[in-house]
């Protein structure tokens, strides 16, 4: 049964974008404004009451939460291709990697994009629900959501010591870090001090799928 696909470009549904691409799945893509205020109509707070992106359907069943697709869709589609590994260890790795990129890494992204000034790369921007309202903002909060990433980079960069790719040889682990590790770029971290982190991304970057992401 085919996938349905509500994706707004630039955001983290661009994880699930990569994810689908990487898998060559076809999908019916249905585009959303989050500046428009298209995730909080009636009828999309319907499908994903947390009015948030990406989500997808399939097989009848709405699946909403960056990590839940792309651990669902790895595990339906991504083990006959060499992208997501089978029942074991490995696959336990593939959960914790892709789990902690959104609790830890996507987090501390978020709270730094919500504390930049609207008009710089990356900042969430103003029809998003995760705006903070200029006259809210303390200098603090600026420096605590960097210091929250930077951190986050340091664990990644330990993860990555020795390694080629997050679980050995590519997978969608890496297809789903690497979109919120570009979108740490966008903002203009200098990520140089994470030297494996930087190796990692110039090799995830010979993937056509994500070398085509970065030319957009
Ligand atoms: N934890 C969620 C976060 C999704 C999320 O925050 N999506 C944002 C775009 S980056 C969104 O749809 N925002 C809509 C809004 O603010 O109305 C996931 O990983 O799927």
């Amino acid at each position: 049964m085919s996938i349905t696909f509500y994706h707004s470009p630039m955001s983290t549904s661009s994880i699930t974008e990569a994810v689908i691409a990487e898998l060559a799945l076809s999908a019916e893509t249905i585009l959303v404004d989050i500046d428009a205020g298209d995730t909080q109509t009636e009828s999309f707070l319907k499908i994903n009451p947390n009015g948030r992106v990406p989500v997808v359907i399939h097989e009848g069943v709405t699946i909403t939460e960056s990590a839940a697709i792309t651990l669902y869709l790895g595990e339906r589609f991504g083990v006959d291709k060499n992208l997501f590994p089978a029942l074991g260890p490995l696959r336990a790795e593939a959960m914790t990697w892709t789990v902690w990129a959104n609790v830890n890494l996507a987090n501390a992204a978020g709270k730094l994009a919500a504390e930049l000034p609207p008009d710089t790369p990356g900042a969430v921007q103003q029809g998003s629900q995760d705006f903070v309202a200029m006259e809210l903002r303390r200098p603090a909060d600026l420096t605590k959501a960097k210091a929250g990433i930077t951190s986050c980079f340091n664990i990644l960069n330990a993860g990555l010591e020795n390694k080629d790719y997050l679980l050995g040889d590519y997978s969608l682990v890496d297809t789903h870090m690497f979109v919120l590790v570009a979108w740490a770029m966008f903002m203009e971290l200098d990520l140089s001090e994470f030297k494996n982190v930087m190796m990692w991304f110039e090799r995830c970057c010979q993937r056509p799928v994500l070398a085509a992401m970065m030319e957009e």
